[in-house]
């Protein structure tokens, strides 16, 4: 049998941008990015689902291991749901926040005033749930593992927050613990795991936020060479 396989190759060509062009694109998609807090106060105000179906979209830009692209992206705006997974994230967080929870996380999570009430998953419009799919079921029943998956899901999910900011949404990057009720409300195959929760929408009219800092490059980068 012939193993042997030929891949396929198409010309790539992106468009050249100018030494200029490139400076200011950097400073103004980084003030672009800098500007995107993560959310709790949501206002109820719906999003255009087109606009929500253009975000994922860009999240399934994100490259993969394999080019497995092992992600599935539940959109949630029907009440009722919402309201399921509410209920059954705040009884899992309740348990972590009053007992779960060693001291020193709660003590690192007090800057940002959370707590086990998780109003809104009501509120916010629209939850994309993002689901890892550790494997792919072949048509022949049998598995085939995707490889990275946490790193590609991890990927994908950073365009979706990146292109929410964009389009002028803001969104909250929700890991209720464990997160395996989300599978169960919303049925999912047994080859996918729950991976991140996040609510998405325009902000409350009197949001806040905590004050935070962001670490300066200096911190962050380190340079090796001239
Ligand atoms: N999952 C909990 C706790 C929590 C944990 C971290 I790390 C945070 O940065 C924020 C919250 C919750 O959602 O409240």
């Amino acid at each position: 049998m012939d193993h042997s396989h030929s891949p396929k190759f198409v010309a790539y060509r992106p468009a050249r941008v100018d030494a200029a062009e490139m400076r200011d694109r950097a400073k103004r998609f980084h003030e672009l990015l800098a500007g995107r807090r993560s959310v709790r106060h949501f206002s109820e105000e719906p999003v255009p689902i087109e606009v929500i179906e253009h975000l994922v979209r860009t999240a399934g830009t994100a490259p993969s291991g394999a080019h497995k692209q092992p992600w599935t992206f539940c959109v949630v705006t029907d009440p009722a749901l919402k309201h399921a997974i509410r209920k059954a994230a705040e009884e899992e967080e309740r348990a972590s926040y009053e007992g779960r929870m060693p001291p020193e996380w709660l003590e690192d999570l007090a800057p940002l005033g959370t707590d086990w009430h998780k109003e809104f998953l009501d509120i916010a419009p629209c939850l994309i749930v993002v689901f890892k799919r550790a494997y792919e079921v072949m048509p022949d029943g049998s598995k085939r593992k995707n490889y990275y998956v946490e790193e590609s899901v991890g990927i994908a999910s950073g365009f979706l927050l990146a292109a929410a900011r964009n389009a002028g949404l803001v969104t909250l990057t929700h890991t209720p613990s464990p997160m395996n009720f989300l599978a169960r409300i919303l049925q999912r195959p047994e080859n996918e795991r729950a991976f991140l929760l996040i609510p998405v929408g325009y902000p409350a009219a009197d949001c806040e936020v905590p004050d935070l800092q962001r670490k300066a490059l200096d911190q962050v980068m380190v340079r090796y060479g001239s």
